[in-house]
């Protein structure tokens, strides 16, 4: 059975945790500051969680899991590999079983975040790829796919053995935009086939496997692929380690963030698919519809806030119920 995750900051508060509690929620995902991407850092963070019955599904650390010197190869990567490992090291020795990564040496890229077409006045994340593809190059220089895959391979030499004896599993998260590349740069996931390609080259180790982001599918549409075909092909095989729950008004070249009711994508549906296909990871929101008077109260919640957090949460773990519902022939 999957299980829902809040997206969280470790600099959530105790009245976060406490709302997460009152939801139902029991697992954070959890983006590390970098003060707090130690050893006591997490050990702290775990210790105010079980206060609140919480408990921490993954985590990444800011500056290490979308580390620019390992995705572009720089010259320095061995010590930001370094570090990467540690950060597993820690994460496992926490009894914290999922890591993550995103191959974007620029981030997620957008036009602005601002009241959209289809937001009711809300403000939200909206992407016009003819802007985006117009700007500068973004690095030092234009960067091919032959050279950010053998970065990847390079990587995945150095991690997957210190994720195996960690016992920390990786979450491959598509680039966002899935476009084929990104302010000069090659883009490693804009497809699913890309991640077959990934999963072949990490020789279908299960400590690889991906970050499901329902919203980059969406915005890819069937450039990127058939996200109910590759749910079931990927969740019996055990590759989907997250899913990010997450709606889109539309495909590239333009698109809005939207709450889950208001895409094009029917998300019951793919709640349903991810039951039918027997997916048992975790699940969580995706960068949440941000009200310009929601976002006034807490920012460490899934990129958004105490009310658009509980909202966006609260409407998946409908869905998610109602397909479990639904499959078992119950209503
Ligand atoms: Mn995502």
């Amino acid at each position: 059975m999957m299980q829902v995750e809040m997206p969280i900051g470790s600099n959530i508060t105790d009245e976060e945790m406490q709302m997460v509690r009152e939801m139902g929620v029991h697992w954070l995902a959890v983006n590390f500051l970098p003060e707090d991407a130690t050893d006591e850092g997490v050990t702290k963070l775990q210790e105010r969680a079980a206060r609140y019955d919480l408990e921490i599904s993954n985590g990444g650390a800011i500056g290490v899991y979308k580390n620019t010197s390992i995705i572009l190869g720089r010259d320095d990567r061995d010590a930001a590999m370094e570090r990467y490992n540690e950060f597993t090291r820690i994460l496992g020795a926490h009894g914290i079983k999922g890591g993550y990564i995103a191959w974007q040496p620029n981030g997620i890229l957008r036009t602005k975040v601002d009241v959209g077409e289809h937001t009711r006045g809300g403000i939200t994340m909206i992407a016009d790829m003819d802007e985006i593809d117009a700007r500068p190059i973004l690095n030092d220089r234009v960067y091919g796919e032959q050279e950010i895959w053998d970065n990847f391979e390079w990587f995945l030499e150095r991690a997957l053995p210190v994720c195996e004896e960690a016992d920390v599993k990786i979450s491959l998260h598509p680039n966002d935009p899935p476009a084929p590349s990104l302010g000069g740069a090659y883009s490693l996931i804009w497809r699913s086939d890309d991640y077959r390609r990934a999963f072949k080259m990490a020789s279908d180790s299960p400590y690889l496997g991906m970050k499901l982001c329902t919203g980059c599918w969406l915005e890819g549409g069937e450039t990127f692929g058939n996200l109910m075909d590759d749910i079931a092909e990927f969740a019996p095989q055990g590759k989907i380690h997250v899913v990010h729950f997450r709606n889109v008004s539309g495909t590239m070249p333009y698109f809005e963030e939207v709450l889950a009711e208001d895409g094009y994508a029917d998300m019951f549906a793919i709640a349903k698919q991810l039951v039918k296909y027997g997916f048992d990871g975790t699940i969580d929101v995706d960068h949440v519809y941000r009200n310009p008077e929601w976002a006034k109260d807490a920012p460490s919640l899934a990129g958004g806030s105490v009310w658009s957090a509980g909202y966006a949460t609260g409407y998946m773990k409908g869905l998610i119920d109602a397909a479990y519902k639904t499959q078992e022939g119950g209503c």
